[in-house]
Order: C-alpha cells, then sequence, then structure tokens
C-alpha cells in the first residue's frame, strides 16, 4: 500500500524538510518526484539515501501522482493548485493562497481531523500558517476542556519563516559586527542581527499586520468561529523555532494543574515545566522535533478564568513540513486516498 508523491518546492527551506519528513516518518512511497521552478532543475535533492534531481513544473505530468505537497508560495500555487486537483492528486498546500477558500479544508490534524473529506470539493487542503499551527494544538485540549474564550498572543518568530533569505540576513548580518558580511537589510525592515522587529507580512487598513490577522482567523476556521484572538507577532534574532507567549481566558475554571495534565496526554505536545532555572523550552531546543512543547504554564489572575503559557515549536516542521505530511497520512488513515498497489 503506497503512493506516489511529488513535492513542488523542493529546493526551498519547508520543501527539503518535506522530503526528509516523508522518509523521517516511512510515509508509504512508490515513487516520488523533486518538482521546482525551470531555473532549479537539475539541483540535486537528498530523499533517504537516494538523491533526486529537481524536474520542471511547468512540463511535469501529474496525473502520475496521488499527492502534492506543494511549498512554492502563494502566486505559484494561486497558479498550479486548482489546475493540478483537476487533474487528480490531492494537493497540501503550505502557503496562503487557500485557506480561507470556504471550499478548501485548513486542517491540523491533532484539531480538526474530520475536516479532511472537504478536500474533494477542490482536490485542495490548506497548511495553515507556522504561528497558528502550534498555537492551536495547545489551544485544542484546553478548549474542550473549558472552552476558550479570548486568546492575546505574542509572538518570537525565527527567520527561518522569512525563508532560507531570511536565515541568511540574520548570518550576514552577525558576521557583519565583525566586519564579515552585508549589515544592509533586504528581506527584512529593519537590521535583524542584535534586535527584534514587531512586524511580520504586510500591514492593513486597522493597523494589525497580516501574519497577526491570519492568527485570528485561522483559528477560528480551525479550531471555533466564537474564540477571539488578538495578536502581536515579532520576528527576532532566531534561525529556526517559532515562540509565543499566550494568555487565555475561559469560559469555565481550569486549574493549571489540571491544564498541564490535559496538555501531557494531548497528541504533538510535551510538556517541560519544571519552575526552576532551564526548566522550560527554548527555540534552540525544539529544532528538529516534531512536538509542540509548552512551559510556563500558570494562572493568569487579572482576568476570571486565565491561564498563561509559553509555547515552542519548530516552525519548519510542525509549523510547515510536519504538519503538511500529517495531513498526507491523515489522507492514508481515513481512506480518503486510494493506494496505488492496493
Ligand atoms: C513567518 N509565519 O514566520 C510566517 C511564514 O502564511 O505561510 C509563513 C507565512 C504563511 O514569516
Amino acid at each position: 500500500m503506497s503512493y506516489r508523491v511529488a513535492v513542488v518546492g523542493a529546493t526551498g527551506a519547508v520543501g527539503r524538510e518535506m522530503m526528509t519528513t516523508l522518509e523521517e516518518v516511512n510515509f508509504p512511497i512508490k515513487d516520488i518526484y523533486a518538482v521546482a521552478s525551470r531555473k532549479s532543475v537539475g539541483i540535486e535533492i537528498s530523499f533517504g539515501n537516494r538523491t533526486l534531481k529537481c524536474v520542471d513544473l511547468e512540463t511535469f505530468d501529474f496525473t502520475k501522482v496521488d499527492i502534492v505537497l506543494m511549498s512554492a508560495g502563494g502566486d505559484v500555487s494561486k497558479a498550479w493548485s486548482e489546475k493540478i486537483g483537476k487533474l487528480g492528486p490531492i494537493v497540501i498546500d503550505n502557503s496562503s493562497a487557500w485557506r480561507m477558500d470556504p471550499d478548501v479544508p485548513l486542517i491540523v490534524p491533532e484539531v480538526n481531523p474530520d475536516a479532511i473529506w472537504d478536500c474533494k470539493k477542490k482536490n485542495i487542503i490548506a497548511n495553515p500558517n507556522c504561528s497558528t499551527i502550534q498555537m492551536v494544538v495547545a489551544l485544542k485540549p484546553l478548549h474542550d476542556a473549558a472552552t476558550v474564550k479570548r486568546v492575546i498572543v505574542s509572538t518570537y518568530q525565527a527567520t527561518a519563516g522569512a525563508g532560507k533569505e531570511g536565515m541568511d540576513e540574520l548570518w550576514d548580518q552577525t558576521k557583519a559586527v565583525y566586519g564579515m558580511g552585508e549589515k544592509a537589510p533586504k528581506k527584512f525592515t529593519k537590521e535583524i542581527a542584535f534586535n527584534v522587529i514587531p512586524h511580520i507580512d504586510v500591514f492593513m487598513e486597522d493597523g494589525q499586520t497580516k501574519e497577526e490577522w491570519k492568527m485570528k482567523v485561522e483559528t477560528k476556521k480551525i479550531l471555533d468561529p466564537n474564540i477571539e484572538v488578538f495578536a502581536t507577532c515579532v520576528r527576532v534574532p532566531v534561525f529556526v523555532g517559532h515562540s509565543e507567549s499566550i494568555n487565555v481566558e475561559f469560559e469555565n475554571p481550569l486549574d493549571e494543574d489540571e491544564a498541564r495534565e490535559i496538555l501531557r496526554e494531548a497528541p504533538g505536545i510535551a510538556v517541560v515545566d519544571k519552575r526552576e532555572n532551564g526548566g522550560y523550552v527554548t527555540p534552540k531546543e525544539c529544532v528538529g522535533e516534531f512536538d509542540t512543547f509548552i512551559s510556563r504554564l500558570r494562572k493568569d489572575p487579572s482576568v476570571k478564568n486565565g491561564l498563561a503559557f509559553w509555547c515552542v515549536s519548530d516552525n519548519l516542521r510542525k509549523g510547515a513540513a510536519l504538519n503538511a505530511v500529517q495531513i498526507a497520512q491523515l489522507l492514508d488513515e481515513r481512506g480518503v486516498l486510494t493506494p496505488v498497489d492496493a
């Protein structure tokens, strides 16, 4: 029982993680193709102990695959995903192009797996924004226990969220301090090395940024439209791993010890919360991990039924590639797709 898979955008930071993750979770693969834009044709990509050569998106025959993992940006996805879906395969798209389309499910497998069947409308499934994914993984079991009313979140987002160019800019500017690199900002609006920037994605009319808006509307679509979310999204000089400080107001009382136990039992979550020096997780420690880590869980006495916690996750893994691969696993588990050799 196996599937034919294409990764579109295979040379990018997330595309490469998709390859690594498919291999690590031992996804049942019959054939795998690395697909990219024409300028990347021939570039070699590792898949386990094999080396794949990138093939051209423009000429690739999508009828020969069952699943397409797409991480090539919103414009490429808008131009290609619907066309590919009409040819038969299911596209799992990592961009923001389709997330708010009512005919496209937006899925985090630990949170709303039953939405998977809605993919039949367009043969597209949207992968949420990285900062939303880790937050809803943490909120879901707490929402089931005490009904989340309102969330105030401040993010500390790694440069990997802006792709390889974002990480390169942090590296170059760090070296520039020692006279060995380029200092002028290119990808970010201000210097990111030894700095923080309270701005991710474009500004909207009401003063929030699109990243902040995404955290609100995506949480409503994935978890519950009644939840109010107010976000402040900040870029920090970290290579990989997004952190979030989250304050939650619940409808019903939820004791902090009970919440800790609920989170310990929940899928995709690891609680590291020792209330001592170093008894919490930082982004450096979450790199390459599959779990979303919860630390610093405590009562927020400033509101009725309030809790606060620290949430860290690898934005290239659970925030992107891993969640996409878990959606592919869900397609398999729920029998949405027929394996080629069934
Ligand atoms: C960042 N969260 O850290 C963004 C990257 O909508 O998929 C992902 C943007 C998206 O810059």
